[in-house]
């Protein structure tokens, strides 16, 4: 039977424990993190799927729940650590729908892993009580990944969740996309152009490699440092950087990318966000 490991990650109390109650009937473990005295919940069931008529072993890893991949707190440290981690095969975020857009300033740190990810928009109840819509086909299609309406406390949209599990899960690409502005996208391809050229083996795909290059990642810098390519990776990237400090007006590369997280967290929510019918965008 194919195992297939979930990290659970959100923001705190999104509903993540009764996501996990509402997916498996299944008795909750209780552990810590290695080396930390950090809880971690995990679940184990099987499932059958109808489409394939295959059995899964799914295991489900509540990670902390964190509000973002900075490090100031322990949690965000083992989150973090965990999700760069090859311990598990998809991300599926969850996501508060009442509070769409500060929920999607940590759902673009997720994508930024180039891991698989899921969205589930909970809280659906509560987001429809409020008159707020949500297209979440329009936001599949902006963030390149499934996203599944759920009210986990209710139950509702478990079936389309565990559907789109074993889809992502038995698909090749991760799809997933950030769009920055125009100045930090021209300095990915001129990084993903030289990794083409140079026909690099890496496991992350070279646009997600290069905004990790470019965000200065201490784990990418690391793992590269030995490497042949890097004596010659290096001044591309630092051109790259200089073009971004000079353009942003300041070096720290911290503020820079937080503004672009925002910038897209923002205008992901004003694309398919509606309240009492209005759009987003056109609410001020
Ligand atoms: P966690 O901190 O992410 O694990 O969140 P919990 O699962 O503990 O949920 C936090 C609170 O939200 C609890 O009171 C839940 O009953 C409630 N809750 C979770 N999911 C939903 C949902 O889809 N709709 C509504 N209305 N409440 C929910
Ligand atoms: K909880």
């Amino acid at each position: 039977m194919e195992k297939i490991t979930i990290a659970l990650a959100g923001q705190p109390n999104v509903g993540k424990s009764s996501l996990i109650n509402a997916i498996s009937n299944a008795t909750l473990k209780v552990g810590n993190f290695s080396g930390v005295t950090v809880d971690k919940t995990e679940v184990e069931f099987t499932f059958c799927d109808e489409v394939s008529c295959k059995d899964y072993e799914i295991h489900i890893i509540d990670l902390p729940g964190a509000y973002s991949l900075t490090e100031y707190t322990i949690e965000e440290k083992v989150t973090k650590s965990f999700l760069q981690s090859d311990e598990y095969d998809i991300i599926v975020n969850v996501v508060d729908s009442t509070n769409l857009q500060r929920n999607l300033l940590f759902t673009t740190q997720l994508l930024e892993t180039g891991k698989k990810v899921i969205v589930a928009l909970n809280m659906d109840d509560e987001a429809r009580k409020e008159g707020i819509r949500i297209d979440e086909k329009q936001l599949s299609a902006i963030l390149g990944v499934p996203c599944i309406k759920t009210s986990a406390s209710q139950k509702v949209g478990i079936d389309a969740l565990k559907a789109a599990i074993i889809e992502v899960y038995e698909r090749e690409e991760t799809g997933s996309k950030v769009v920055y502005s125009d100045p930090i996208e021209e300095e990915i391809e001129s990084i993903v152009t030289f990794l083409k050229e140079k026909n690099y083996k890496s496991t992350l795909p070279y646009r997600h490699l290069a905004v990790r290059l470019l965000q200065e990642d201490a784990d990418v810098y690391k793992k590269m440092h030995d490497e042949p390519i890097w004596i010659e990776m290096l001044p591309i990237v630092r051109e790259a950087l200089n073009h971004l400090y000079l353009h942003n007006n300041t070096k720290d590369l911290d503020e820079i990318f937080a503004d672009e997280h925002f910038a897209f967290a923002k205008g992901a929510k004003m694309e398919v966000m509606s309240v009492e019918g209005m759009k987003a965008k056109n609410l001020t």
